[in-house]
């Protein structure tokens, strides 16, 4: 079965840095692993923005990618963005290491999302369900504070 493998490093001026390693057999869904440091402790919101255009920093990374032209939402929702992958936890000592597994974040194919961009948000993501004029778009995550575009890893 043919692996495909990527990778982002995540940083900012501020100390937040990472690296996430995404991982794909065949059709199968894709595993993400990461870890993080330099965050605030809580939740985090962690997305697919649709570019991989850092000529502005975060922000110039459009988005949340959303092939389907759907809305925000859940990992778990049916209705949800492709790069909706929901929160990452940082613990008192300002890291977080996560493992997610998800379907809608091809490595290969018409929908991959390499070349693409990893961003991690100041606040949590409300999944769609805050109730703020945001929570439908971008889950009122708050600022971008560290991004990455992914890469085709070895
Ligand atoms: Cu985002
Ligand atoms: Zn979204």
């Amino acid at each position: 079965m043919r692996i495909v493998k990527a990778v982002v490093v995540l940083g900012n001026s501020d100390g937040v840095s990472g690296t996430v390693y995404f991982t794909q057999e065949g059709d199968g869904p894709t595993t993400v692993t990461g870890s993080l440091s330099g965050l605030k402790p809580g939740l985090h919101g962690f997305h697919v923005h649709a570019l991989g255009d850092t000529t502005n920093g975060c922000m110039s990374t459009g988005p949340h990618f959303n092939p389907a032209g759907k809305e925000h939402g859940a990992p778990e929702d049916e209705n949800r963005h492709a790069g909706d992958l929901g929160n990452v936890t940082v613990g008192d000592d300002g890291t977080a290491t996560f493992t997610i597994i998800d379907k809608q974040i091809p490595l290969c194919g018409p929908n991959s999302i390499i070349g693409r961009a990893v961003v991690v948000h100041a606040d949590p993501d409300d999944l769609g369900k805050g109730g703020h004029e945001l929570s439908k778009s971008t889950g009122n995550a708050g600022g971008r504070i560290a991004c990455g575009i992914i890469g085709i890893h070895g």
